[in-house]
Parts: C-alpha cells; structure tokens; sequence
C-alpha cells in the first residue's frame, strides 16, 4: 500500500489519523500543507479540508473513513466500535472539550513552524470570526482551563486504563487526538493520570507530534 498523507500538524482530525498509521506501522510520505493553500485540497477531493490520504492513487478525506480503509485486520475494532452508542456518546463529549481546546489552543498553534505569516492571518481571521479575537481567548484562558479541567473529570472515570476498555481502541485515538493541542498551550498541565494515559497511545501509536517540522 503506499499511501501519501496531507494534513495540517495541529489538527486533531489529522492526528487521528497520523495516530492510527503509526499504530499500524505503516510507512507514509506526510505533506503538511499551508493552511491556506486552497487549490492542492481542492483539486483532490473537491473541498478545502483535510485530511486527505492518497491510497495507492485514489484520494479520500473524512479521517475515520480512511483510518478504516488502512485497519485491514480491524485492529482497532472499528466494526465494533465505530458510530454505536458508546461512540456517539464520546463524539457529544470530544464536541464539548474541543469548544475549551480550541480557544485554548488555537492563539497558540498559529505561532508553531508549521505557519507562515500568509498561513496565519488566513487561519486566525477564520477563526476569530467564531470565536472572537484570540487576544481576548487567551485573556480568559483561566475560565477555559477551568471548565475543561472539570469536563475532563468524565473521562477519569472511563479509563480502564484505556476508554471502557484494557486494550486501546479506535476511540483512545479520538480522545488522545481531541486533546494533544493542549501540549502546545504554556505552562497547560493535564493531571498525572489523564498525561500517563496519553503518554501511553502515544506510545502505542508511535506518534511525534512536531516531528514533520524538522524532517
Ligand atoms: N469530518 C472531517 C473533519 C476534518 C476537518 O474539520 N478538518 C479541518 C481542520 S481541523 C479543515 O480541514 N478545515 C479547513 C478549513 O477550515 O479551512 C474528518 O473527520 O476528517
């Protein structure tokens, strides 16, 4: 199989993906695109999003449609697993988190190498006009940690050490890509049980979040 990878790094719809391949050892040629290169998206798939994988010539985006693409031996257990309602359940909650993620995070993603200054001013205007400016978000960054840490009391309580379960599954991956942005936010500190948790997809998925900057 030989499969390319076009995907922007702080994306948690492309880390699950970059989670899964590394999970299932497979080698891929990654392309962190510029968030505002709007033709390469477009011309491979009709729209601006990714990610997008190019599996031996046919190119797909919709992450857990090309996660199971590459799970040929349900690894992950995603015929069991994928839109039952333990998932819908988690998706409600990854919706919710990711509300505090993101204005936590975003004011900070943009200032990673993986933006220029075109790239940023895209991203930022983009996403101010939901959230409003990010130099207010990160003025009230104290009432986002707040309720997030709070919101992620839930979680502590699924963990078995893996989401409902002793052996990770597709969803640990949902969980883990939803909430690694945070690891950029200084001086962020998840507490020691939900860290050692990511600590360990993240070793089981042999995942290197910033690695593509450097390669
Ligand atoms: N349902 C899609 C969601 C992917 C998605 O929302 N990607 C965002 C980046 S996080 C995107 O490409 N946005 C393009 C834009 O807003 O310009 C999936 O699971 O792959």
């Amino acid at each position: 199989m030989k499969i390319k990878l076009y995907h922007y790094v702080h994306c948690p719809f492309c880390i699950r993906v970059r989670m899964a391949l590394g999970f299932f050892q497979l080698p891929y040629e990654s392309i962190v695109l510029p968030y505002d290169d709007e033709k390469t998206p477009v011309e491979l798939t009709g729209k601006k999003m990714l990610p997008i994988a190019v599996i031996d010539g046919t190119a797909s985006n919709e992450s857990l449609d090309i996660i199971s693409l590459l799970d040929k031996n349900d690894r992950l257990k995603l015929s069991v697993t994928l839109y039952n309602n333990t998932f819908l359940e988690l998706n409600a909650l990854l919706n919710k988190w990711g509300e505090q993620v993101h204005s936590l995070a975003m004011p900070y993603w943009i200032w990673t190498p993986e933006f220029t200054p075109a790239s940023r001013h895209y991203f930022q205007s983009k996403k101010e006009i939901k959230r409003g400016p990010f130099k207010d978000l990160v003025l009230r960054r104290a009432f986002f940690e707040e309720k997030l840490q709070n919101d992620l009391e839930i979680l502590k309580k699924e963990l078995r050490p893996f989401y409902q379960s002793d052996k990770m599954t597709i969803y640990d991956i949902l969980i883990a890509s939803h909430l690694w942005g945070l690891y950029v936010v200084p001086e962020f500190q998840f507490t020691d049980e939900l860290h050692s948790y990511l600590q360990k997809v993240k070793t089981l998925c042999h995942f290197d979040y910033h690695k593509d900057f450097w390669c």
